[in-house]
């Protein structure tokens, strides 16, 4: 299958999707996602592939949600296409261990993606962060959820109101990432440690993720049921759409607090 914006590789029972959007630093716009969700369901389907890596670039893993995709929309249109849901929502679907192998700006949506995922390796440029309120919207894929629930209300607070980079010691500290490999290595690391848990039983890790998984996101849903509305909301506001115009012109937004 050809893609536009990911390449799809296999190392052994290792399947690896790589991130390919140089020009946007990896930035999520639908086809990215789409295509992610794609070769995910390839390889959920594919009985020789025991776990996915997923990366972008040493650069970037993402730079978050494409905000030149989403600068015109409306409430009615994020609302109806069922913004995030439909396509990112893949990665925390998938039943077969996904790693992230993280390297430079994990940025907003791009930070989601890698909380969406099992195990994070991070490489040791790796720098975490949800400014999604510097652009007039909240964190929509989860962040304000899985972010909270493992580093605790404050840390969280603080990340998202503030929009501060964590770098990879600190996430690694805070129990956000699995661990840190040096810069050469994360993603050779985790595709190591992909080869490592399909060479164990698929059902095995598959049950172990889901009783994982009931245990983390108990009472999960309502919230991201919330955090969802409370973004499609962000569209109703002319500080989203000012926050969004204003980092596509290269300029700092004017926000008038409507
Ligand atoms: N969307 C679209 N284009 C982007 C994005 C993005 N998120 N990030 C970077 N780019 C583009 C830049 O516009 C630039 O393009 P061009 O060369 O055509 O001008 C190119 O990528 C390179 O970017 P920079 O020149 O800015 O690279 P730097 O190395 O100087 O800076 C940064 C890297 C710090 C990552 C910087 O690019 C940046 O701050 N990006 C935006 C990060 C951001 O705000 N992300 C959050 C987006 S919102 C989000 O993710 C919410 C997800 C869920 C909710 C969805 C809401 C509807």
């Amino acid at each position: 299958m050809n893609y536009n914006t990911i390449l799809v590789s296999t190392e052994g029972k290792a399947g690896i999707i790589r991130m390919n959007r140089p020009e946007a630093l990896n930035a999520l716009n639908t086809e990215l996602t789409s295509e992610i969700g794609s070769a995910l369901d390839r390889f959920e389907n594919d009985s020789e592939t025991g776990a996915i890596v997923l990366t972008g670039s040493d650069k970037a893993f993402g730079a978050g949600a494409d905000i030149k995709e989403l600068r015109d929309k409306t409430f009615s249109d994020v609302y109806e296409e069922q913004l995030i849901t439909r396509t990112w929502e893949r990665t925390a679907t998938c039943r077969k261990p996904v790693i992230a192998a993280v390297s430079g700006h994990a940025v907003g949506g791009g930070c989601e993606l890698a909380l969406m995922c099992d195990i994070i390796i991070a490489s040791e440029t790796a720098a975490f962060s949800l400014p999604e309120t510097r652009i007039g919207v909240i964190p929509g894929a989860g962040g304000t959820q899985r972010l909270t629930r493992i580093v605790g209300k404050a840390v969280a607070m603080d990340m998202i109101l503030s929009g501060r980079v964590m770098p990879a010691p600190e996430a690694l500290a805070r129990g956000l990432i699995s661990r840190i490999a040096p810069a050469e290595t994360y993603l050779s690391d985790a595709i190591a440690l992909a080869q490592k848990l399909a060479s164990l039983s698929r059902p095995i890790l598959m049950l172990a993720k889901e009783a994982v998984n009931h245990a983390h996101e108990t009472h999960l849903s309502e919230g991201i049921y919330i955090e969802r509305r409370l973004l499609y909301s962000a569209f109703a506001t002319e500080d989203r759409r000012e926050g969004m115009t204003a980092f596509a012109e290269k300029r700092k937004p004017v926000f008038t607090n409507r």
